[in-house]
């Protein structure tokens, strides 16, 4: 397994509509395993590919506070079909926006239909940090960040930041 560099804030990649995965092959498992060591890595809850550079609509989150109880979970194109009304509201960060928070509001709750990769079709409802990551994630796949949820004078301000450093090739 190997850590792969993360692709940071303004990065146009972010911005990428990921394609759907069709089979899983030995180099979308190596791609999994290398997601979740940079994942552990970072340290993160979540990542999804494009993260790493590779446009495909992969996610991996682990939601497990205990590093010595690891328990990573893989999702293939994965889609919301179902979200509640209630909304929760958490403080979001992202690897690709570093040492940025911003509180985003989204449902409390969501069934996610995905793929595993053993290639075969599951769904899971998901609630708390796993509900709001799994959005956050989905996101990620669609080209959305964290920061458009944002008033748009948070999101103008953090995007001149992180323009600003990569100009001078500093980080933000
Ligand atoms: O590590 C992460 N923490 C986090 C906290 C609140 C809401 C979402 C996240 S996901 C983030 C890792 C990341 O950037 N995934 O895309
Ligand atoms: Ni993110």
């Amino acid at each position: 397994m190997t850590i792969r560099p993360l692709v940071i804030l303004p990065d146009p990649r972010l911005r990428l509509v990921s394609e759907p995965v069709g089979e899983v092959t030995s180099e979308i498992r190596t791609l999994v395993a290398d997601m979740l060591e940079t994942m552990y890595d970072a340290p993160g809850v979540g990542l999804a590919a494009i993260q790493v550079g590779v446009p495909k609509r992969i996610v991996t989150i682990d939601t497990s506070k205990d590093e010595d109880a690891r328990r990573p979970q893989i999702f293939i194109d994965p889609e919301v079909v179902w979200s509640s009304e209630e909304r929760r509201i958490y403080d979001e960060g992202c690897l690709s926006i570093p040492d940025y928070y911003g509180e985003v509001e989204r449902p409390d709750r969501v069934r996610v239909r995905f793929r595993g990769l053993d290639g075969n079709s599951q769904e899971i409802e998901a609630d708390g940090l796993l509900a709001t990551c799994i959005q956050h994630e989905i996101d990620h796949l669609n080209g959305t960040l964290f920061i458009d949820h944002l008033s748009k004078l948070k999101r103008d301000r953090v995007t001149k930041k992180f323009a600003k450093a990569a100009k001078r090739g500093e980080a933000a």
